[in-house]
């Protein structure tokens, strides 16, 4: 990506530097809603605006940040869209991740010191929900691949496994026992390790809001988004494929692999289109979300998985 800066809340006070020098004229821009305003236009105003290329051009207008942070799954709290006001009970700090299961360097990681190791970027991303709606977002935050290397996994390690927090005292939607909590996601190595596998930590400048999956999120922008975990705890490396949260509810539906394609309908709709959150318009939906220079590679010699739901 283009610039790399450490946001003002992944800083220490006394690490703290003035605002012009650690964020440079992007930041500046995303401090004022510019930054939005730009890529809202085409790839080549952003690139006028920021100096370069984006890696991996939004080729959308991002979003109204009100409407990405007011429609949201996050099933621990409710069924509904609407969960804004509870999920702020979730505290954001102090924070762990546990790094374990069939590696060299198992970790219990304070999020704060994480964020000191890590290389922090920014990236415009397109989210698609099995759903049918879709946003796109600005996020801050830094690869997966860096916390793959961080546990080292062992030679027999061949999926990662991803797990959400789950308190009871907090999240009402836990009480729906049907539901196989803690919501748990997975994918193979070679997919965390791919570039695009991205774990964040900020929103439109800011720290990912409770609502959306702070304060530490997966982002897999080419799969449906029920892929991209919110609010990750623990993060286990084994050799069996996990079935997650939607795959044990609904087997038919939801699979490991889940990669967006608009010519694999959902049992009951189609994934031809999708909804803008904000804007309302309709659009077609694109192979591996648009993203598949990036991915496509890694799914050439698994023509006999279920790949596309
Ligand atoms: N822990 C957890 N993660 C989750 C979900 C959830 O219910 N619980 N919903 C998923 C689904 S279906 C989608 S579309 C995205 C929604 O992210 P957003 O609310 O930030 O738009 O989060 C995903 N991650
Ligand atoms: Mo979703």
């Amino acid at each position: 990506m283009l610039i790399r800066v450490r946001k003002g809340w992944e800083l220490d006070e006394g690490s703290a530097v003035p605002e012009a020098i650690a964020f440079g004229r992007r930041h500046a821009l995303a401090a004022t809603g510019a930054l939005a305003a730009s890529l809202a236009g085409s790839s080549a105003s952003a690139e006028q605006t920021t100096g370069a290329k984006e890696r991996f051009p939004p080729e959308r207008a991002v979003t109204p940040e009100k409407d990405a942070s007011s429609y949201n799954n996050y099933y621990e709290f409710s069924s509904g869209k609407s969960v804004t006001s509870q999920a702020q009970r979730l505290p954001q700090r102090p924070w762990t991740v546990q790094l374990d299961g069939l590696v060299e360097s198992p970790a219990s990681l304070d999020l704060d010191a994480l964020l000191k190791k890590v290389s922090l970027e920014d990236r415009v991303l397109r989210h698609r929900c099995v759903e049918g709606w879709a946003m796109t977002v600005p996020w801050t935050g830094f690869p997966m691949a860096e916390l793959v290397r961080m546990a080292d996994p062992k030679p027999e390690a061949r999926y990662v496994v991803f797990e959400s927090i789950a308190e009871p005292a907090i999240m009402p939607g836990l009480r729906q026992v049907w539901y196989p909590w803690p919501y748990r996601e997975g994918c193979t190595i070679a997919e965390a390790m791919n570039e695009m596998c991205f774990l964040a930590t900020g929103m439109y400048g800011k720290p990912v809001p409770a609502q959306n999956g702070g304060p530490i999120r997966v982002l897999f922008p080419w799969k449906y988004g029920f892929k991209s975990s919110k609010a990750v705890v623990k993060i286990t490396f084994t050799d069996r494929r996990p079935v997650s949260f939607w795959e044990k509810l609904q087997p038919q539906e939801y699979g490991f692999w889940a990669n967006v394609n608009p010519e694999v309908a959902h049992p009951r709709w189609s994934q031809a289109s999708e909804r803008l959150l904000g804007s309302g318009d309709r659009v077609p939906t694109r192979l591996y979300n648009g993203y598949g220079e990036f991915v496509a590679h890694l799914y050439k010699d698994l023509a006999t998985e279920k790949l596309y739901f």
